[in-house]
């Protein structure tokens, strides 16, 4: 019998990577699984896609996943400069970073804030589990305000909320996923690669080994339990024409920049993603009731990614000859005098 393919001849396991070395049961190995589905299902050339992380157990998954894509493990919370980097150089590759809670809000914040502010086009995963787990669980900066560590030890600081704090900085695509609901999180991040500019996607995704107690608002439990879904997500692909069966008022739809689309079908409240203030009140009502409210938070279509804000040429720079990148004598002498 002949192995499934994809759009492209690929079978899944073209997708995937070395075996992890995750602790079983760790989140982190969940949204890689997601990654590799997503992707296998979009048909997307794993030689057109960079891969980046910075450093953390979230950072170490890319090598779980598109074993024949480039990638770039950058120095901790340095992940999001690299894929500026990257997209400055060579904007035709589709760029995923894998970064941690501690690796983006700890010490990357001020990498995390310039990627938005920016609009880097690049897929930006949160693994977050409210701890440091590769160095044996310490706490972040997105552990909860009296949250009790593996230690016994309580964190006194205020958290930082990600899906809050991208919105705030003006980003134009913002979800929020829990490891543990593989079709909400596989749709989302399929989504996000039909976007152009900076998808911040935070993904709850459980620690086993450090914050996976009761009372740890990013334990399996927890999640399961607090996690109220804003739509039900359906996603059609630029590739195929379906007719999407619902009913007037049931759904909207959110047209991405690659021709797909996101259909978000109501469930409980009418919910607009493309209202700041109504994405922002609903963060805040969420707090107050200890929810976790989970799908696509926040959309804009509005800003350009920074490869079109910087007015780049269509070719990657790798391919500019000599000739075309030197100016001739004229274009110089004039541009030194420029500078006079
Ligand atoms: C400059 C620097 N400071 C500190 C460390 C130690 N360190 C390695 S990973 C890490 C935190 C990782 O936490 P997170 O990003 O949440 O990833 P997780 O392991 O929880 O997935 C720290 C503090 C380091 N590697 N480099
Ligand atoms: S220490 Fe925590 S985050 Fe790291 S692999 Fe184990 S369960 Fe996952
Ligand atoms: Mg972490």
């Amino acid at each position: 019998m002949s192995e499934l393919t994809n759009r492209i001849g690929l079978t899944r396991k073209d997708y995937t990577g070395f075996p992890s070395t995750m602790c079983k049961g760790c989140g982190h190995d969940s949204v890689t699984s997601c990654i590799i589905a997503a992707c296998y299902e979009l048909g997307l050339d794993p030689s057109k896609v960079t891969k980046l992380s910075g450093i953390g157990c979230s950072s170490k998954t890319p090598t779980y996943f598109l074993n024949r894509s480039f990638g770039f493990n950058a120095v901790h919370g340095r992940m999001p400069s690299i894929a500026t980097g990257t997209e400055l150089a060579n904007h035709t590759l589709k760029l995923i970073g894998v970064s941690g809670d501690g690796d983006s809000t700890n010490i990357g914040i001020g990498q995390f804030v310039h990627a938005i502010r920016r609009n880097t086009n690049l897929v930006y995963i949160i693994e977050n589990n409210g701890t440091y787990g590769l160095t044996k669980g310490q706490f972040s900066a997105t552990a909860d305000y009296q949250a009790v560590d593996h230690y016994g030890d309580t964190n006194e600081y205020q958290p930082i909320d990600i899906v809050e704090l991208a919105i705030e900085l003006g980003a134009t695509f913002v979800a929020r996923s829990f490891s543990g609901d593989k079709q909400q999180l596989t749709t989302l991040i399929k989504a996000a690669i039909g976007h152009k500019g900076c998808a911040v996607l935070d993904v709850i995704s459980p620690c086993v080994t450090f914050n996976n107690h009761d009372t740890s608002t990013k334990s399996y439990a927890y999640v399961k339990e607090h996690d109220i879904p804003l739509q039900e997500l359906g996603f059609v692909p630029s590739f195929e024409e379906i007719a999407v069966d619902y009913k007037p008022g049931e759904a909207k739809e959110v047209a991405l920049h690659d021709g797909s689309r996101l259909i978000l079908k109501k469930l409980k409240e009418d919910y607009d993603p493309t209202d700041r203030m109504t994405a922002l009140v609903a963060l805040e009502k969420s707090f107050k009731e200890k929810s976790i409210l989970t799908g696509l938070v926040y959309y804009r279509k509005d800003v350009k990614p920074l490869h079109e804000l910087m007015n780049l040429p269509d070719r990657p720079f790798h391919e500019f000859t000599e000739t075309e990148l030197r100016p001739t004598r004229a274009q110089f002498e004039e541009f030194i005098k420029e500078l006079k």
